[in-house]
Order: C-alpha cells, then sequence, then structure tokens
C-alpha cells in the first residue's frame, strides 16, 4: 500500500506525476483554499500532509489532526505557518524545502531593489495609462544602486546569495545575522553585532531573516530612525517582520524614499495605506515563483517526504 498524502494545493505537473508514482495523493486540481475544518476533515485517513504557506497548523489545528498523520512537508523554506512546538509534542515530523529556492528569491530582491530605487512602480504606471506627457531631464529621476551600501538582516542561504548579487553592483554589503558566518561566507562582507549597529551603514535595507517571536516587527520606527535619510526597504522574507504604521509612516515622511515588498502581514488583505503610496513597489509574495524553482521545491518536499517512508531521517526535518 502507497502512503496516502494529502496535497492541498494544486502542485506543478512533474510534482503531481512524481507523487502519483510513488504515493496516493489527494490532490487538489481545482486550487481551492481549504479552511482549517475542510483541512482536518481531509487529512482524516492520510498518512502526512504537503501543504503551502497559505494552510495555518496552529496548535488547534494540530490537535485536531487524525493520529495517523505523520508529517507535514511544507512546500516552502518558510514555516512559520506552522507551529513546530505543538506539532513536536505530538510527534509529527515537520520539514522545509531550503536551498531549492534561494536564487529565484535573490533575484526578485534585486528586482524590488531596482524597481524601488528607479520607481518602476510609477514609472510603469504613466506609461501603461497614457499620461506619461513629456520628458525633461528631473523627469523620474531616481536612486543610483551601484556603489551603494547594502545592509542585509538574516544571512541565512537567501541574504548570502542576495549578497553576491548585489555584488555585481558594485554594492559594499553589510550584515547582521544571530551568528557571524565565516570568512569565505563573509566574502568581505561587514559583520554588525546587533541590527542597530547596522541601521547607520544601510542605503538599501534587505530583510531576510526566519519570522519567530523574537523577529516579530524587528524593522520598527526605532530602527527605522537609525537608517541613513532617503534609505530604501526591501522585503522577501516575510510581512511579521516589518511593522507595517511604521514604514508606511517613514515612506510618507520622507524618511525612506522608497519600499520594495513581495510578502505582507494578513496576505492578501495587505495594510491598505501602501496602495495609495506612489513609492512602494509591491509584488504579490511571488519570490520563489519561477518554474525551475517550483519543480525544484516540490521535488525537495518529496524527498523529505520518502525519507520519512522509508524509515530516514529527513534532509530538512526542523521538527
Ligand atoms: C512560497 C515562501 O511561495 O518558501 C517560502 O517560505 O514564502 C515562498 O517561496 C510559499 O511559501 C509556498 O508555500
Amino acid at each position: 500500500m502507497k502512503p496516502v498524502i494529502l496535497v492541498t494545493r494544486k502542485l506543478p505537473d512533474a510534482v503531481e506525476d512524481r507523487l502519483r508514482r510513488d504515493y496516493d495523493p489527494r490532490l487538489n486540481p481545482g486550487d481551492v483554499l481549504y479552511s482549517a475544518d475542510e483541512l482536518i476533515e481531509r487529512a482524516g485517513d492520510v498518512d502526512a500532509i504537503l501543504p503551502c504557506h497559505t494552510e495555518k497548523f496552529t496548535a488547534e489545528v494540530i490537535a485536531r489532526l487524525p493520529g495517523r498523520v505523520r508529517a507535514i512537508a511544507n512546500f516552502s523554506v518558510g514555516y512559520d505557518h506552522v507551529d513546530v512546538k505543538a506539532a513536536r509534542a505530538r510527534g509529527i515530523i515537520v520539514t522545509n524545502t531550503p536551498e531549492v529556492l534561494s536564487d529565484a528569491t535573490a533575484e526578485l530582491t534585486m528586482m524590488l531593489l531596482l524597481g524601488a530605487a528607479r520607481r518602476a512602480s510609477e514609472g510603469e504606471r504613466l506609461v501603461r495609462t497614457g499620461t506619461w506627457k513629456d520628458w525633461s531631464p528631473g523627469f523620474m529621476v531616481g536612486t543610483q544602486v551601484t556603489g551603494k551600501r547594502l545592509g542585509i538582516l538574516g544571512f541565512g542561504r537567501i541574504g548570502q546569495v542576495v549578497a553576491k548579487r548585489a555584488r555585481g553592483f558594485d554594492m559594499e554589503i553589510h550584515y547582521h545575522d544571530v551568528r557571524r558566518a565565516t570568512p569565505d561566507l563573509e566574502a568581505g562582507a561587514i559583520f554588525h553585532p546587533t541590527p542597530e549597529a547596522m541601521m547607520p551603514h544601510c542605503d538599501f535595507l534587505t530583510l531576510h531573516c526566519v519570522s519567530t517571536p523574537e523577529t516579530f516587527r524587528l524593522l520598527n520606527a526605532v530602527r527605522i530612525a537609525l537608517l541613513p535619510d532617503g534609505a530604501i526597504v526591501v522585503n522577501a522574507s516575510r510581512g511579521a517582520v516589518v511593522d507595517d504604521e511604521a514604514l508606511i509612516g517613514a515612506l510618507k515622511s520622507g524618511k525612506l524614499t522608497a519600499a520594495g515588498l513581495d510578502v505582507y502581514t494578513n496576505e492578501p488583505d495587505i495594510h491598505p495605506g501602501y496602495r495609495d503610496l506612489p513609492n512602494v513597489f509591491l509584488m504579490p509574495h511571488i519570490a520563489s515563483a519561477t518554474k525551475e524553482t517550483r519543480d525544484a521545491m516540490g521535488f525537495r518536499a518529496l524527498d523529505n517526504l520518502d525519507a520519512v517512508f522509508a524509515g530516514r531521517e529527513p534532509r530538512d526535518r526542523v521538527a
């Protein structure tokens, strides 16, 4: 008997083909978003769940999962949507998909950084709406990226790839992480022992830390005030890391020149204040959305499930 897997969202064809080959999958061809109750009901006779970040495994949901569920193999690197303590307490294995999405996420980070600096939203809107009427030397002047200082908050796999890409723009890399990286990973990047120490060195600040109670609203009014006037902020990690009111306030006052965001608190019902700001470049949580990466994320989640059902330790176990 093949293990039964509840797959909560429509996954890439190649991933679903492998699921059908090796498992008895309960697929979601219509890509319907399941409520917590539906999730629990559908988990009734399954051996594992393969969810996305859109399914919230709170302590309450985990407590209600049937005993047969052995693993939650996430199709995501972030796992803040899973109460890992509750999963651990019930002996449910939790895995994620690191590494395979670092390049795609770093690409989108650079797009956010460039888009925010060079006023991509404003420019695109002008051209698209037919409101572009003239040109002058002062028209749509933005912020140059080349040679500027980039602060990376969270120097893990994604942060490190962002540093590499940013070096292509001759940026001076600063970073803060809970641990200092080895010299080969640093590759000349300047370590700061606290976020506060790094802030004054950031012409650009990009967030790549995990979302935990410790990083909740890490970028708040106090830390924004420590950034140089006119700095630009980028976030492709999790919305919870940013205090929306503080960021919107700083974008309105001119303390910050611009921001590029891919992630938000309460997606897709984001803080309405962002929508009216001309100086934000907004994307709908698509940093890992390339064909190559979405396939690789699915295969990595399946590698983890394969290990669970072969009685081996899954490579990406987080609980
Ligand atoms: C995904 C992400 O789009 O992996 C993550 O943590 O935020 C994105 O890459 C999403 O989480 C898929 O479930």
